[in-house]
């Protein structure tokens, strides 16, 4: 079997085995020699760093095949190897992503790699598959016996760098006060800097840029460890969180599970985290299991109560957090509900607005670098923010867009997901941000543009994402007209709270209520009701950072998202929702899951009047779309 893995790969194995003075068993090295036959090399190098890091972290000496089995699936949890309709099981079904290879394979390789895969699926049903890290199954377990007590660990359990192995290009750790230092810096530099021939003109328009944004919020780099105290800290953060949110919206006293005794009860609240619901056997209400800090409970939901209850019990996901309100309680463990409440924004509340106007322009999902980066229709964006189009009307607009907010997924990547390099035109990561650098220096400097990372870009696979690796992103780093700030982040423009985020797991929610992505307005709006941007832990890769940042802390008056590629908007009790188009063509990978995007489509909106445009740039040039007043 050694024989089989060539040159290349033995060469790799070579120096992480040497260097850690470890020994490999012939069965571990038959999977090895399988998965870098079957993957692509970056996801091969990808397991061999994995592995090496597990070899370090738990002094093993001896490598065993369940060792590289968990740093197969690691890796693979993290690429887009993974089946796409994942059910419950934090499992991640290697054994079908191996028969896919094995098929796909055996088509260039012929009968012996089908021997060896077979034999190796084989092997691993054998061994029983243990639970991954940063899995549902884990996190279940943590919150069962963790989230049942109130203290926190100490911070010290913080030590592992985990970054370092899924980002080889990480950065120092910046503090938060250092990255606004930097961007203040950057906008003061834009106040300062003159360009262009009326350089009195642009020089006053950037102090009031300059005057304008202030950073609410920003992720810096993170260490990270997938330790249960991490998992505790983490869903402790979040319930502490939303608790606080909710005890401003329910209308009575909270009590503790731990003050649970059998009677009935008025105004009065239980806070949890949801685990699990079903519908219950009498078909009658609903059954949900949750903890709060103090033990774990039952809740039952009667739909007859009230009509509204069936309807707040479907938009429940796990790991949401919410108020349930009691009607009575049968035993210490088993409430009836009343009424359920999310920490969902106020019902009243005075949007912010701008007292000049304003406009903000959002596009999303360039990905420049791939095949399908839709040249032609970007650098009419670029004309119409120039001012440059044929239409007054338009160029007029154009002059009033003082920030452009990019939400994401600004290149393409390089060994995103398996066979990206079909449809990839550059293949390096560096020169992606560079052509896009290029780009974003024709824009006039008399605007900001403020980028955060999307799935795509150098950052890391997990959200939160800090901001774009400089090392990476030198190119948009140079340019004092570029602010990059982390996914999730905050920004106030003008008194007008922006939230900013890629939109990851839009998808995989849109999928379990059943919406089609084309709908996708029907779901952007419950991340608002949940306040939170992924409330469901295992649905996308997720890091157990020591506070939630996806919790929505502060009320944002607008929340802009990409990542599905399709246009939307939509408005919750007052704050405006929108998700950009792409500026990528449909990939393979998009039709094969049935996407329709909507290229060259971006939104202009007006931070006083709320005067939206949706616009298509295409062929022709910018077409508007619809215009509304949001
Ligand atoms: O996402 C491109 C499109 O693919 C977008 O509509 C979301 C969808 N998408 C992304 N990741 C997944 C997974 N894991 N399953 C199903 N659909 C997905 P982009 O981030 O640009 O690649
Ligand atoms: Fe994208
Ligand atoms: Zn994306």
């Amino acid at each position: 079997m050694v024989s089989k893995l060539s040159k290349c790969a033995l060469s790799i194995l070579e120096i992480v085995f040497e260097k850690l003075k470890t020994n490999i068993t012939p069965d571990a090295l038959n999977i090895l020699s399988v998965m870098f036959e079957i993957l692509p090399k970056s996801l091969f190098e990808e397991i061999m760093k994995q592995l090496a890091y597990r070899v370090e972290r738990h002094n093993i000496s001896v490598i065993d095949k369940s060792d590289v089995q968990d740093a197969i699936k690691s890796v693979l949890y993290e690429s887009r190897a993974l089946p796409k309709t994942r059910t419950k099981s934090p499992m991640i079904g290697i054994s079908e992503i191996l028969e896919k290879a094995t098929k796909r394979e055996n088509k260039k390789h012929g009968r012996e790699t089908e021997a060896s895969c077979k034999s190796i699926l084989h092997q691993m049903e054998q061994t029983p598959q243990q639970v991954l890290e940063f899995s549902v199954e884990t996190r279940g377990r943590v919150k069962e016996n963790v989230l049942a007590s109130k203290q926190r660990q100490p911070e010290a359990s913080y030590e592992e760098p985990l970054n370092k192995i899924f980002n080889a290009h990480i950065r120092e750790e910046d503090s938060t006060e250092k990255l606004r230092a930097a961007s203040i810096e950057a906008i003061q530099e834009k106040a300062v800097e003159t360009v262009g021939t009326d350089k009195a003109a642009f020089s006053k328009k950037r102090d009031q840029i300059k005057a304008s944004v202030r950073i609410v919020k920003t992720v810096p780099w993170y260490n990270l460890s997938d330790s249960p105290e991490a998992f505790r800290a983490y869903f402790l953060s979040r319930y502490e969180k939303l608790l606080k949110i909710l005890e401003k919206n329910v209308g009575g006293r909270i009590i503790e599970s731990l003050d649970l005794k059998p009677g009935e009860y008025q105004d009065t609240y239980v806070v949890i985290m949801v685990d699990s619901k079903e519908i219950a056997k009498n078909g009658k209400g609903g059954l949900i299991v949750g903890d709060d800090t103090y033990s774990r409970f039952k809740i039952y939901v009667p739909f007859d109560a009230d009509p509204d209850l069936k309807a707040k019990f479907d938009r429940i996901l796990e790991d949401t957090v919410i108020a349930v309100e009691i009607k009575s309680v049968k035993s210490e463990r088993f409430v009836i509900a009343s009424n359920i409440i999310f920490p969902d924004l106020p019902r009243v509340r005075t949007r912010n607005k701008s007292t000049e106007p304003t406009k903000i322009l959002v596009a999303a999902d360039l990905h420049v670098g791939s095949k399908q980066f839709m040249k032609d229709r970007f650098e009419r964006l670029i004309e119409f923010l120039r001012g440059e189009t044929k239409s007054p009307e338009l160029n007029e607009i154009a002059g009033e867009i003082e920030y452009i907010i990019l939400v994401g997924d600004l290149v393409d990547g390089v060994g995103i997901y398996p066979q990206q390099k079909d449809e990839l035109a550059i293949f390096d990561q560096k020169s992606q941000y560079r052509i896009l650098a290029e780009y974003l220096s024709k824009i006039p400097d008399d605007k900001l543009v403020i980028a955060i990372p999307g799935n795509h870009d150098a950052s890391t696979r997990f959200i939160p994402q800090p901001p774009i690796s400089e090392k990476f992103a030198d190119a948009l780093y140079d340019l004092s007209t570029v602010q990059i700030l982390s996914n999730p982040a905050m920004v106030e423009i003008h008194g007008v709270k922006i939230l900013l985020y890629h939109g990851q797991g839009l998808e995989r929610i849109a999928g379990l209520f059943g919406v089609k992505l084309e709908n996708v307005h029907e779901v952007t709006t419950e991340l608002l009701r949940w306040r939170h941007l992924c409330p469901q832990w295992g649905l996308i890769p997720q890091a157990p950072t020591q506070e939630d940042h996806l919790v929505i802390e502060e009320e944002p008056d607008i929340l802009l998202m990409g990542h599905v590629h399709i246009s939307s908007h939509a408005r919750h009790r007052g704050t405006v929702v929108l998700t950009a188009g792409s500026f990528e063509g449909l990939t393979a990978w998009q039709r094969d899951i049935g996407i329709v995007p909507t290229i060259g489509y971006f939104s202009v909106l007006d931070l006083q009047s709320y005067d939206l445009i949706i616009a298509e740039a295409n062929e022709k040039g910018i077409e508007i779309v619809k215009s509304l007043r949001i």
